[in-house]
């Protein structure tokens, strides 16, 4: 029978009773799509992503050389400060640590702060220690498919919770920028796009961290 909110009620008790639920949070099987302004077209002779600020050497590669960068999956439960949650998400793409971890990135003690640059000049900044994390990364692919245009194609920040890792900080998922660009590390905290709107700059979500 086609019962999708029964589906959908008996997947989000399983996922509160094993304390994955966030406060005020409820299970969605969708994937609603949130953003402000038009959705970019990919030109991959156009496209490249760089790396400035606080770094030893800034960085470019185009889409090709992107691709050969090495690659990270995980499965993530995603919070979107609208109150819906979706859970075992998988991710895969380039995770920054990595990128340091294998000396591809140097960045500088100086360095305290990320801001995550995307097309038309749309921003969101995160503090070093949680770009850095494992649970923060620069993903090309959802669910083992490349992330539909709508949802950031082809490459957006992506930040959520992974079981078992309950000491990581988890921001809500508009901590990831969708049509990512550019990220700049940065000396101090800048506010970007929607944090200077008035949502929470941190965004915890099990602290219920929404609007600042
Ligand atoms: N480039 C860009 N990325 C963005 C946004 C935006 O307006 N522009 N909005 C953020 C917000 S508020 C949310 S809730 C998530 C939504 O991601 P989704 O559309 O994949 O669900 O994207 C985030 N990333
Ligand atoms: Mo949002």
């Amino acid at each position: 029978m086609f019962n999708m909110d029964g589906d959908r009620r008996k997947e989000e008790e399983r996922v509160r009773s094993e304390g994955r639920l966030p406060p005020g949070q409820s299970l969605t099987l969708k994937f609603p799509v949130l953003h402000y302004g038009p959705v970019p077209v990919f030109n991959a002779a156009a496209w490249d992503f760089r790396v400035w600020g606080e770094v030893e050497q800034e960085k470019r590669w185009d889409w090709n050389e992107f691709n050969q960068l090495p690659r990270s999956k995980i499965k993530m439960d995603i919070h979107c400060v609208t109150r819906w949650s979706k859970f075992d998400t998988v991710w895969e793409g380039v995770s920054l640590r990595s990128l340091v971890d294998s000396g591809l990135l140097t960045i500088k003690p100086t360095a305290t702060h990320v801001m995550q640059h995307a097309e038309y000049g749309f921003t969101v900044n995160l503090p070093l220690e949680v770009a850095l994390a494992e649970n923060f990364l620069l993903a090309t692919h959802l669910n083992g498919i490349p992330i539909d245009a709508d949802h950031g194609y082809p490459l957006r920040g992506v930040v959520g919770f992974i079981p078992g890792h309950e000491g990581l900080e988890t921001p809500y998922f508009w901590k990831g920028a969708k049509w990512l660009r550019s990220l700049e590390f940065m000396p101090r905290d800048r506010r970007g796009f929607w944090e200077q709107a008035g949502y929470h700059n941190r965004a915890d979500v099990w602290k219920e961290e929404r609007f600042g």
